[in-house]
Order: C-alpha cells, then sequence, then structure tokens
C-alpha cells in the first residue's frame, strides 16, 4: 500500500486533514506532522474521540502515526535552548525536520513515503500590511511557510519511492495584491510558488518525484481565522 506523511495537522478543520481523509479513502496509510504547542491539544481530541475519523464513502480511517514536527528547525542542532523552558515543548522530543524524517525512516524503512503534503503556514505579523512588517516577521513568514518546503524536501524526498509527489498549499496572495494578506505571507507564498517550479525540477532529478503547490480557496480553519483579526 502507499503511505502519505501529511505535515500541519492539528484538528479536523483544516486543509491538511480534509487531505489525510481523502487518502486515507483512497487506500493510503496516513501520518501526521503537528506542531509541538498544539499536539497535546490535538492527541486529546483523538482519545476523547472528537475527531471526526469518518470516510466519504462511508466506514472510518485512522491516523498511522502522529509525529511531532515544528517545521521551523531542521536539525536537532537548530532547537534553540529556551525551547528546553518552553512549557508548550515540554516532553515533546524528535521534533525537527531531519528528527522526524529519521523516525519515519526507523518505523517504516526506506523508501516509505509514496505522498508529502506541506500544510502548514505561520506570520506572527500577518495582520500587519507588508509595510509595516519588521524584518524579524518578515523572516519567520517565510521560514515557517517557504523554507520549510524546501528543508521538507530536501530531507524527506531520500524516503519517497520514485513515482511520489509532493504538495503544498498556497494562496492567490502570492501573485496578486489582496490587501490583509501580510506580514509577508503574500512573500512566502510567492516563494513557495517559485520554490516548487525550481524543486520540481531538482527533485525530479533527484528522487523522480514530482512537486507542486495547489492555489487554495478559502477554507475556515484555524490557521485562516488568525488572518483579518
Ligand atoms: P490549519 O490551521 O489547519 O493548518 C496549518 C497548520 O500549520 C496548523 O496545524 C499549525 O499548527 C501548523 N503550523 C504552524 N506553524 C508550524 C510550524 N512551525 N511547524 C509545523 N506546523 C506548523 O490551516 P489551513 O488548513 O488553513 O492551512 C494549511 C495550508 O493551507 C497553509 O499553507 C495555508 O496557508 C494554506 N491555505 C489556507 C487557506 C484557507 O483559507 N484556510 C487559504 C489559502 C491557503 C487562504 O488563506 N481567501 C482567503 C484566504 C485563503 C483563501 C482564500
Amino acid at each position: 500500500g502507499k503511505r502519505a506523511f501529511v505535515a500541519g495537522v492539528a484538528d479536523d478543520n483544516g486543509y491538511g486533514w480534509a487531505i489525510a481523509r481523502a487518502l486515507a479513502g483512497a487506500g493510503a496509510s496516513v501520518c501526521v506532522g503537528t506542531w509541538p504547542p498544539v499536539l497535546g491539544i490535538f492527541q486529546r481530541l483523538r482519545e476523547k474521540g472528537r475527531l471526526d475519523f469518518s470516510l466519504e464513502q462511508g466506514g472510518e480511517w485512522d491516523i498511522e502515526k502522529v509525529y511531532p514536527l515544528d517545521a521551523l528547525y531542521d536539525t536537532l542542532d537548530d532547537v534553540p535552548t529556551e525551547l528546553a523552558d518552553d512549557k508548550r515543548y515540554r516532553g515533546v522530543e524528535k521534533f525537527s525536520i531531519q528528527e522526524v524524517a529519521d523516525a519515519l525512516e526507523a518505523d517504516h524503512g526506506s523508501p516509505c513515503i509514496d505522498v508529502l503534503v506541506h500544510s502548514l503556514a505561520n506570520g506572527p505579523e500577518v495582520s500587519k500590511p507588508l509595510v509595516e512588517t519588521s524584518r524579524a516577521g518578515y523572516l519567520a513568514a517565510l521560514s515557517a511557510s517557504a523554507y520549510s518546503l524546501v528543508s521538507m524536501v530536501q530531507r524527506m524526498g531520500p524516503l519517497m519511492r520514485p513515482g511520489g509527489a509532493v504538495v503544498s498549499l498556497s494562496y492567490l496572495a502570492g501573485e496578486r495584491v489582496i490587501p490583509g494578506y501580510g506580514g509577508g505571507m503574500s512573500s512566502a507564498k510567492s516563494a513557495l510558488e517559485g520554490d516548487t517550479r525550481t524543486l520540481a525540477y531538482e527533485a525530479g532529478r533527484r528522487y523522480g518525484i514530482r512537486v507542486n503547490t495547489i492555489s487554495a480557496g478559502p477554507l475556515a480553519s484555524r490557521a485562516a481565522k488568525a488572518i483579518g483579526s
């Protein structure tokens, strides 16, 4: 069977969940990557049966495994020591992109991934127009929302079966002016779309995989509620 890894799932409202559900409905095993600050809430929802695991065709699916993932960090060495004192990260380990890649390989062997989904974004200053955005806010948006894809392809590409596919979620504000999508998030989506072309060329040759991005329409996810608030 095929296996998917969907990065950016922490509830059953977002694109990541909908994509995971569709892939499970098509017969894939689905592992997810969840941001440590929301991992506990997500696990409690799952344990209490509050996540809607129904399949479109009827029946139920389940997540094969939840991996903590903070896509701001490429390796353990990149994780700042202050995070050890952050209660949102207490007890959570191996959440850098490389550590998740290593855990996937340890759990499932290599190659083990057919579909890699990047469904995550973060822009701490999203509510500020670009013209008011700080350098730190801009770089944080690019790091979480665009470089994270490069790092995932770099570190998880070697785990992918030839013929596999990578997909991310973009937004029209990366191509056209859309007021309200600030803080460098429009810049991050422009980068994501440009990088998708270059990564498709490079990873296509290296790993025999496709890389695409989908310009998504509006969905009332947790992330979308942060926009325009
Ligand atoms: P979501 O909250 O379900 O998913 C985002 C996930 O990212 C959450 O689980 C976060 O915990 C996670 N996350 C944040 N930071 C990190 C990190 N450092 N490491 C790991 N995980 C992290 O929201 P979603 O489904 O909206 O977002 C999924 C993808 O879809 C993102 O790339 C969005 O930018 C993209 N997207 C969403 C929408 C939308 O409407 N929901 C649109 C376009 C693209 C959009 O914004 N009109 C207005 C707005 C839009 C479309 C049309």
